[in-house]
């Protein structure tokens, strides 16, 4: 049996599961998205994937046709169909049919949703035991006031640049900074850095998403007794910091050794780094919602 994909209330087998070529997601880039997992049959934090997606749509003015409970069941609905264990879940929200120009007011359909449920391995396990060397890249994050990086809209042009940029010099992820020059974060993950057994991030409010996978380490450091800052960091106080760590749902926490050729601390994933993967891995099987 292959993967089914659920569009707009049915399912579809992966090689018939289409939209069509005037939808403004693909015109456009005109929609919004999130990517979640589900650990052991449980869906790790799905309020808050489907509050932030209810939100990005909210201030592209994109009308999700189902309400928040309805969506929920139907991503229990897509792991269930598919009888997935451990997954990666990706819900799309795109504005829907439309004509050739770029108002929204033309798209006359109700706007689509699309769930695929699937696996997803971002980098190989030995990475997150001996850590991932990054560099900074010259495209900065999108403005807060041109494009707000809280959106996680489909027009991810500005991480894909990014990532191009890591690619060109054989990494596989980037630093991006944002206008003022500090760091805002990695293409597809948050960043964290400790320092003196204290954990830092940068705010949100300067261009960078407010990560769920970030949200949650700030809570487990929290329990831990591990004093957090979310604070502008610069490209020295990541060099000089002794552990360095991303965030993300697809990629979870994988630890930083080495950034712009600078060794981080020691050069091995430091200690707060793997307590906190360790802490992060236990909620992943204890909670979420079951299915
Ligand atoms: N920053 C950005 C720019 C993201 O896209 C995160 C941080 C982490 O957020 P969460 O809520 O997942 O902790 C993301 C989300 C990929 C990929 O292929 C990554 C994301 C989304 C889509 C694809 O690396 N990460």
């Amino acid at each position: 049996m292959g993967l089914k994909v659920y569009i707009n209330g049915k399912f579809y087998e992966k090689s018939d599961a289409k939209i069509s070529v005037f939808d403004h997601g693909l015109l456009y880039g005109d929609g919004v998205f999130e990517g979640i997992r589900s650990y052991q049959r449980r869906v790790f934090k799905l309020k808050e994937h489907v509050e932030r997606l209810f939100e990005s749509a909210h201030t592209l003015m994109l009308d999700i046709p189902l309400t928040r409970e309805a969506l929920i069941k139907a991503v229990i609905s897509t792991l269930q169909t598919n009888n997935l264990d451990n997954a990666y879940i990706r819900v799309v929200v795109t504005r829907g049919e439309g004509d050739l120009g770029l108002d929204p007011r033309k798209c006359k359909g109700s706007a689509q949703v699309i769930i695929i449920a699937d696996k997803i391995v971002l980098y190989p396990e030995k990475l997150y035991k001996e850590g991932l060397e990054i560099i900074t890249v010259p495209t900065v994050r999108n403005l807060p006031e041109a494009l707000n990086p809280q959106i996680k809209s489909l027009n991810y042009l500005n991480n894909i640049l990014a990532k191009i940029e890591a690619n060109n010099c054989g990494y596989q992820e980037a630093i991006m900074l944002d206008s003022m020059g500090y760091v805002a974060e990695c293409t597809g993950d948050n960043i964290f850095i400790v320092k003196n057994a204290e954990l830092y991030t940068p705010p949100q409010c300067m261009g960078t998403l407010r990560g769920i996978t970030r949200d949650t380490i700030l809570e487990l450091a929290l329990k831990l007794g591990v004093a957090r800052h979310e604070h502008v960091i610069t490209r020295h106080e990541v060099y000089i910091s002794d552990e360095a760590f991303l965030t993300g749902t697809a990629a979870e926490i994988i630890p930083v050794v080495k950034v712009d050729g600078r060794s981080i601390g020691s050069g091995s994933p430091g200690k707060i780094t793997l307590k906190l993967m360790k802490e992060f891995h236990n909620l992943t099987q204890a909670e979420g919602v079951k299915y």
